[in-house]
């Protein structure tokens, strides 16, 4: 495969053992094409075209509007020499690329990052009804209506205004405070829950079952967790679970390969308890250290999704009496208060024993975690930040309370 894409662009530039052709206009698909195959074959071995054709492809795919994935690529065989023989397109990669690379930010500036939209509406809102005065019971009312339209719930919102009114009424008050008063309260909910996920060395496989509806990010937060396993030098086995679409298939499978994790799955409409058992048996005889398993999550038969839950689970259990050692569910935190039903019925039915909140960044609602842990009492693992393999942060009261309340703690 790599060759014939190979033998495309020499095709198409010359290179290799191919004369270069003679120079000729070629289509918008063919570069395209070429923008394609040139990442997989840079990848897969080093290509080595004479550097004008190079200029040539780089040119045609700029020429094309199309985005060119790795410059430093393209600039790698780039002739040596005198900056004045330097070929005018790569100043242009060289301008668009950043002076320095972007400094790793911290773990809190992307946590804050992350939970923005949520800050910065509770922020605004806050600051808003708090302009230095004395604290009255109309603020304290729209504060109420504050809190509560940010998800945290009415115990919640009840409490942290009780707080204000027991310690500041009459007296002058900032949004600051407010903000203050506010991030303590949520500390004190979230403290008991943010229980990090302890995965037990001595099981091998350590059994992660995923589950949650459809879209919640059951299969992101796979992909994302083997990234931190991986990364941790454990290895890490993942069975596609999630046998009803092969999308979903697929989806796992592009996480194995790009976290290194090898991946468990039969053609879509397979028996979903058959294969968790089968990958249950070979995560055990080959002594991965981490095993999840991704399912299905379709609510509009609710019970028929839980019975196949259930399944799962006893299938299992015939290998591994211990497993699952973890059950997580994935809640979407931008469906607000219908995540509390998830909770409530994934919670009866399939064993949770902790939650992943995923999508924090896209929502202004992100206090629905809070209402969730008072309600609850669930241990909350990580929360998810953004699409990306490092958007997954394990989950700390104090830190997601500042982040939330934007306060300067
Ligand atoms: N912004 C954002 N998107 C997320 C997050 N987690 C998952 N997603 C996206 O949500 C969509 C559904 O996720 P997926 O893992 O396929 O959900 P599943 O159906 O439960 O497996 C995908 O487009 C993900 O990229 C997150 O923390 N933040
Ligand atoms: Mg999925």
């Amino acid at each position: 495969m790599v060759e014939k894409k190979k033998g495309f662009l020499q095709r198409l530039f010359g290179g290799g053992d191919t004369p270069p052709e003679p120079a000729r206009e070629h289509t918008v698909a063919e570069d395209l094409a070429a923008d394609i195959v040139l990442d997989d074959v840079v990848e897969a071995a080093p290509l080595v075209l004479p550097p004008d054709q190079e200029i040539a492809l780089e040119e045609a795919m700029h020429e094309a509007g199309l985005t060119i994935e790795s410059p430093e690529e393209i600039v790698s065989h780039a002739p040596p020499g005198p900056p004045e023989a330097t070929p005018t397109y790569i100043e242009k990669v060289e301008a668009a690329a950043p002076a320095e690379p972007p400094k790793k930010r911290n773990w809190f500036q992307r946590l804050a990052s992350g939970l923005k939209r949520t800050s910065d509406q509770l922020t605004g809102n806050i600051a808003a009804v708090f302009t230095k005065k004395k604290l009255d019971q109309q603020m304290l009312d729209e504060l109420e209506d504050i809190l509560i339209q940010a998800d945290f719930g009415i115990d919640m919102a009840t409490q942290v205004t009780e707080t204000l009114r027991r310690d500041r009424f009459d007296r002058d008050i900032s949004a600051e405070d407010v903000r203050e008063v506010l991030a303590d309260e949520i500390v004190k909910v979230l403290e008991p829950v943010a229980q990090p996920l302890v995965v037990d060395a001595a099981q091998k496989p350590f059994v992660i079952l995923m589950v949650g509806v459809n879209g919640t990010g059951k299969t992101t937060t796979i992909g994302k967790l083997a990234g931190l396993y991986r990364a941790q030098g454990k290895s890490v086995m993942l069975a596609a679970g999630d046998t009803f679409r092969a999308a979903a298939i697929e989806q796992l499978q592009v996480w194995g390969q790009r976290t290194g994790a090898e991946v468990i799955a039969k053609p879509a409409g397979s028996d979903a308890s058959g294969l968790a058992y089968e990958a249950v048996e070979r995560a055990r005889a080959e002594g991965v250290d981490v095993l999840m398993i991704d399912t299905a999550g379709r609510l509009h038969n609710r019970d028929e999704l839980m019975s196949e839950l259930e399944k799962i689970i006893r299938v299992i259990r015939k290998v591994e009496p211990s497993a699952p050692h973890a059950t997580l569910l994935t809640l979407d935190a931008t469906t607000g208060q219908n995540a509390l039903n998830q909770v409530e019925i994934f919670g009866k039915r399939a064993g949770v024993t902790g939650l992943v909140m995923t999508k924090l960044d896209g929502t202004a609602r992100g206090g629905i975690l809070v209402a969730i842990a008072q309600k609850f009492g669930l241990p909350v693992h990580f929360i998810g930040v953004g699409e990306g393999i490092d958007n997954l942060e394990a989950f700390a009261a104090r830190d997601f309370a500042t982040a939330v309340a934007g306060s300067a703690k």
